[in-house]
């Protein structure tokens, strides 16, 4: 079995040398503990792990650590993670910690990855050959709307022409809107806004809930008609998402929300870097992800997200490239920004940006569609707003910043 490589980023505390925090986390994480121990046998030998590299970086260091192939359990992504992922980021001789990538040889990659991925996704939508961004809305209010109101702004965004539609993270199974009777109704609502338009329209439900409801979860918006599901994973876990696509092999594409990331993700000197969340969520079989925006209302370190989303539609081990997802503070305004960074081969969602529109949702959808279709046509949003009365007044309210 072939070995796995992890970098990270640390900074140990001032009576500790560099040599001796990346030695703790390999041996933290494999076969060693805080001391020596008396007797080691050749075999459990064989097991350790060895620092390969060891440089200095911005404050502090970076390290390659390998780890051995044999003491991973082969498809089993909580196991995976509580190696390269583990104890390490509490050692009290290290001040920071962050896990910036991981590479698995190809026999730990043995899942199905994405059954959809973004051709699987482009084929429903029909852009296949346009190659144009998807427009995806989150409904807002994100919580509190009954069923119906749900599904009559979905209709709304639909007629307006986004291509797809999410549930909010926030929004699961509460009284005030039941799974059951939002996913039939918007679902009907999505049928009356095809037969008016010719366009199918994916709708996302979310369907997070404790680990061992949430296939029966999925199962239920399945049979009322869900055409994607939508999972939180950190909340809910890389398990989930696995769960989620073999259950589903085949059905209805997988998107993958990641509230919660942050707190991993956000400070450049500890936690986990967007990189590793996004490898497992490939490897685990999500067929959209959330990987943040240039220009909205989130942090964000531009060159990272770039690397996010071309590790997700690059070559790996034969998985489906995923659709990356840029989502939070977006508007027409802001849509040539993420894709002269980002590209064309990408998801953008607004939320506030869509039903914000002071025209309302449908005019809100409208421009979103216009800025993404201006770009694609090499126009300026400006120019294109001349004639265009939706997205000018989107930039009239939000700019074109
Ligand atoms: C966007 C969003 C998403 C964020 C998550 C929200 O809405 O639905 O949760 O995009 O961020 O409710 O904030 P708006 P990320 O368009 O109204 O901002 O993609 O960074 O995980
Ligand atoms: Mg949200």
């Amino acid at each position: 079995m072939q070995d796995v490589i992890a970098v990270y980023y640390f900074i140990p505390d001032e009576n500790t040398t560099p040599e001796f925090a990346a030695q703790a986390i390999s041996d933290e994480e494999t076969t060693g503990t805080w001391t020596d121990l008396t007797t080691r046998a050749d075999y459990v030998r064989r097991l350790d792990g060895h620092v390969e590299s060891l440089e200095s970086y911005r404050d502090g260091y970076l390290t390659k650590i390998r780890y051995p192939g044999e003491i991973f359990e082969k498809g089993n992504i909580p196991q995976y993670l509580s190696v390269v992922a583990g104890n390490l980021f509490g050692l009290g001789r290290l001040c920071s910690v962050r896990l910036l990538d991981v590479e698995f040889p190809e026999q730990l990659c043995n899942f199905s990855g994405p059954v959809f991925g973004m051709e699987g996704v482009r084929k429903l939508i029909g852009t296949e050959k346009s190659r144009r961004p998807h427009v995806g809305t989150i409904i807002k209010p994100k919580v509190g709307l009954n069923p119906k109101d749900t599904a009559h702004v979905a209709y709304e965004a639909a007629v307006g022409g986004v291509d797809f539609i999410k549930d909010d993270e926030t929004l699961t199974d509460q009284e005030f809107c039941p799974m059951k009777d939002r996913v039939e109704e918007v679902m009907a609502r999505l049928d009356d806004a095809m037969s008016e338009t010719g366009r199918k329209i994916l709708y996302a439900v979310n369907v997070s809930d404790r680990a061992d409801r949430i296939v029966e979860r999925a199962e239920q918006a399945l049979e009322c008609g869900a055409n994607t599901l939508m999972i939180d994973v950190i909340t809910c876990g890389f398990s989930a998402v696995q769960a989620l696509s073999e259950l589903n092999t085949g059905n209805v594409p997988l998107h993958i929300h990641r509230t919660m990331h942050a707190a991993m993700t956000r400070n450049p000197e500890h936690g986990i870097a967007m990189r590793p969340i996004a490898k497992l969520v490939r490897m685990a079989g999500g067929d959209q992800l959330h990987t943040g925006t240039v220009s909205g209302k989130m942090g964000h370190d531009p060159s990272e997200i770039l690397g996010d989303n071309k590790m997700l539609t690059g070559s790996m081990f034969g998985f489906r490239p995923v659709f990356p997802v840029s989502s939070g503070g977006l508007h027409p305004g802001k849509v040539r920004a993420e894709l002269e960074t980002l590209g064309t081969d990408i998801v953008l969602q607004a939320g506030g940006g869509i039903h914000g529109h002071p025209d309302g949702t449908r005019s809100g959808a409208a421009a979103m569609r216009q800025a993404v279709d201006a770009y694609m046509e090499g126009c300026l949003p400006e120019d294109y707003a001349k004639d265009h009365i939706e997205l000018r007044r989107a930039l009239e309210k939000w700019g074109s910043k």
